[in-house]
């Protein structure tokens, strides 16, 4: 018997006009998320295991997740060995150009010089910025290897100055790392390579142990496991730990107009969803005729087919929805509040939408910028804030590898010009000492 031809790999449409907007945003929630008390209840006792047993807990656990049996050490130190990072010369030259465009980017958000004003004659503040001596970055492992997430974290930390840079990621069955991530670790000029994945991973960062340094912030993004237990170790105080952001499935919002092409369209679509089933890909088409809206389904069927992760892909675009808009400005409207990772535009005039952008992780313009080139090559960085976190979150940048300090100097003159407002408040909040230290010293003035 012939074989049913597979079932068409298409998105569900709704059409503002005649969806209330109770339901779309029902439609627009993102998948949801494993509870996160289950989650927690299974990575706090690998964390307090790895903080008590240090290596020997991180070896046992990277043992059974990864079937790394072999591993002695869960730590690779540099200088790596040159046989570590045998590439072919395409690979080696796309990383090199990618490193280039990624260190361009960053190194121009460096605060030139130090920020200073004369809040009133003779006081004087200002703020610098010092680099975080030691960071941990987080490199998954799971369906793809990552080394462009190694990129992405890394080149900022080299170029913020961090000391240490320490980069974990699972290794493969049998104890080694993709060549790929170690020759990244060797370029931004890693001190170790964890091999180690999961809240393991986190633990040894946060905590470190007798080979695994401790660092002051992870960054990366991660599963479930990775975030809860990111989120965890930031919480206890004693690990003095700071994360980045919380981090969910990838997602991209692609907003069309009659002027794009259905077959680039629908690549865009595609390369998100094949990222993982939990990814979600929403497409706001504005004011497209059936026709029109039909050639960009077909184009996802057919584009989708041809791919080789295409489960993967049926799973993500299953929960994955088109919604009809009459305006651009509809469009917009909708994007904003989901507060899209990545946003596409592939609009006549898309610059000039820009503008009305308040909510996104980063946005790609036009019909010759495909979300592809962030991801790995153009510059900008593909660390993002997914789940709704870009009304609130920045994706990683320069500033999430320094801390800003900020000083005041003030004149005679100056304590003269603020010492009343001072002492005044000091008054009000009934902290006597406080008033004193500004009295003290304007009675010294006047002797
Ligand atoms: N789109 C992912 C990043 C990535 N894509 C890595 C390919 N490799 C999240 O921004
Ligand atoms: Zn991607």
């Amino acid at each position: 018997p012939k074989e049913a031809a597979p079932a068409k790999i298409t998105m569900k449409v709704y059409d503002m006009a005649s969806t209330s907007a109770e339901e779309l945003d029902e439609a627009l929630k993102r998948p949801s998320q494993k509870s996160s008390e289950a989650i927690m209840k299974i990575i706090a006792p690998i964390i307090d295991d790895v903080r008590k047993n240090g290596d020997k807990a991180v070896l046992a656990y990277t043992h059974k997740f990864e079937k790394a049996t072999s591993l002695t050490s869960p730590v690779l130190r540099a200088p790596f060995a040159e046989s570590l990072m045998q590439l072919p010369a395409e690979t080696i030259k796309a990383i090199d150009v990618s490193f280039e465009n990624i260190r361009k980017f960053h190194a121009a958000q460096k605060d030139e010089k130090p920020l200073q004003v004369e809040t009133m004659p003779g006081v004087v503040c200002s703020r610098f910025s010092r680099p975080i001596e030691a960071v941990g970055l987080y490199v998954p492992g799971g369906t793809a290897v990552l080394p462009s997430t190694a990129l992405m974290l890394g080149v900022p930390a080299m170029v913020a100055g961090c000391k240490k840079i320490v980069i974990a990621s699972p290794p493969r069955a049998d104890g080694t790392i993709t060549p790929e991530i170690v020759y990244v670790a060797h370029k931004v000029g890693a001190e170790s390579i964890v091999l180690a994945g999961g809240a393991q991973a986190v633990a040894a960062m946060a905590y470190g142990t007798e080979s695994v340094s401790k660092v002051d912030k992870i960054l990366g993004p991660g599963n479930q496991f990775v975030t809860a237990a990111k989120m965890f170790v930031s919480n206890d105080t004693n690990a003095g730990v700071g994360i980045d952001m919380p981090a969910g499935p990838s997602e991209v919002l692609v907003i069309a107009d009659k002027d794009a092409n259905p077959a680039f369209v629908a690549s865009d679509l595609l390369s998100q969803a094949e990222h993982g089933v939990d990814s979600q890909v929403v497409l706001i088409a504005v004011d497209l005729t059936e026709a029109q809206l039909a050639a960009i389904e077909d184009e996802v069927h057919r584009q989708a087919m041809e791919l080789p992760r295409v489960d993967i892909v049926r799973g993500s675009i299953a929960h994955s929805l088109t919604v009809r808009v009459k305006t651009v400005d509809d469009a917009m409207e909708i994007s904003n509040k989901y507060a899209p990772e990545h946003l596409i535009l592939q609009l006549k005039d898309a610059e000039k939408v820009v503008e009305k952008v308040m909510n996104a992780g980063s946005v790609f313009i036009g019909e010759w910028t495909p979300e592809s080139v962030g991801d790995y090559s153009a510059g900008v960085n593909h660390s993002l804030p997914t789940y709704g976190f870009a009304k609130q979150y920045s994706g990683v940048n320069l500033a999430s590898f320094v801390k800003h300090i900020t000083s005041s100097n003030l004149t005679a003159e100056g304590l003269r010009n603020v010492g009343e407002a001072v002492m005044q408040l000091a008054k009000v909040e009934e902290l006597e000492a406080h008033r004193r230290a500004v009295s003290i010293r304007l009675e010294h003035m006047n002797r």
